[in-house]
């Protein structure tokens, strides 16, 4: 004789009254809240609820705005910070032709030829990247601590600069000037809808022309809310002196 087994559900029984009384809702506000991404929004027929359609334009608004607008200028001269540029002359061609914002443009060669150390152990630029906002959130904090805590740890940091339509690739272009050992590029990141406040740091242990991402390290999602910065700059701290001691980065870093 088969065993019969015995039915068990694990669901409440909705026909108690507190399950009759629970608010329907209650899962989806759980699950909305575990996450940022817009989930679980609804609709009106085939449209978003009128609400979500003006947030989510509003959203978008802060996107487009964080990556077609330039890094506050007054910013980057309190920060003394040497100006340059890629060779992508305006926003559009900076997104339409990213090999230009890999490349810089002569003025840049030659103001950066007069300007830089040559040969520190670590040379830090700043990038606009894909967002303004991010750089303006990031940079006053990141900077000097990043510096400091580099020549805290017996490391010699050359004269940090800004590149205007920055791409990640220009370490190698920095680096052909500089020969730094490991060059470090903090740049703002894509962002996110509404969250446009994110910068990176990409670096990578004497890069050169032919160097690529696998040969580069990042740590990202750097800003108050995500990875804090003075974590990001104990973080690389620890990573520039790994790369310095196994004279490589990337993937070959162990
Ligand atoms: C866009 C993007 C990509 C695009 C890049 C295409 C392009 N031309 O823009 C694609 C889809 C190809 C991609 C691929 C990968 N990515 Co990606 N990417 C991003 C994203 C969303 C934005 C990056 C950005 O804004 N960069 C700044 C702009 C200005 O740089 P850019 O010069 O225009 O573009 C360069 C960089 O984006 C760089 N890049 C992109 N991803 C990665 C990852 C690593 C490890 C490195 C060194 C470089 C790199 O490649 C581009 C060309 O040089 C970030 C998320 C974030 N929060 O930052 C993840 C992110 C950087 N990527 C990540 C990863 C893991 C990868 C992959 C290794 C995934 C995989 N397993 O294949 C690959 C590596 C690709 C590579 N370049 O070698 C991780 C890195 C985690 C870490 N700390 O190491 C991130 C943070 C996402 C995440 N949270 O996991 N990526």
């Amino acid at each position: 004789m088969s065993k019969k087994k015995e039915l068990q559900i694990d669901l409440p029984d909705p026909t108690e009254s507190a399950e009759r009384a629970r608010d329907k809702l209650h899962q989806t506000r759980q699950l909305r809240e575990a996450t940022s991404a817009r989930i679980a929004v609804g609709h009106v027929g085939g449209r978003p609820h009128t609400r979500d359609g003006l947030l989510f334009s509003a959203d978008h608004a802060v996107t487009q705005d964080a990556i077609m607008r330039p890094v506050d200028p007054d910013l980057l001269l309190e920060m003394q910070l040497l100006q340059v540029n890629s060779r992508a002359t305006t926003r559009q061609q900076y997104l339409r032709r990213p090999d230009l914002g890999r490349m810089l443009d002569d003025a840049a060669i030659a103001t950066l030829r007069d300007h830089l150390t040559l040969q520190p152990d670590v040379q830090i630029f700043v990038g606009d990247g894909l967002s303004a906002a991010a750089v303006e959130h990031n940079l006053p904090i990141l900077l000097p601590s990043l510096t400091l805590a580099l020549a805290e740890a017996g490391l010699s940091v050359g004269i940090p600069f800004f590149v205007h339509n920055a791409r990640v690739g220009l370490l190698n272009a920095v680096n052909g000037l500089v020969d730094a050992q490991v060059c470090v590029l903090l740049i703002g990141e894509r962002p996110g809808l509404a969250r446009a406040e994110s910068i990176s740091m990409y670096m990578g242990y004497r890069p050169k022309s032919d160097t690529t991402d696998a040969d580069r390290n990042v740590i990202s999602n750097i800003y108050q809310n995500g990875l804090p910065p003075h974590t990001a700059v104990q973080q690389a701290v620890a990573l520039i002196q790994k790369m310095i001691a196994q004279q490589t980065s990337g993937i070959a870093l162990v």
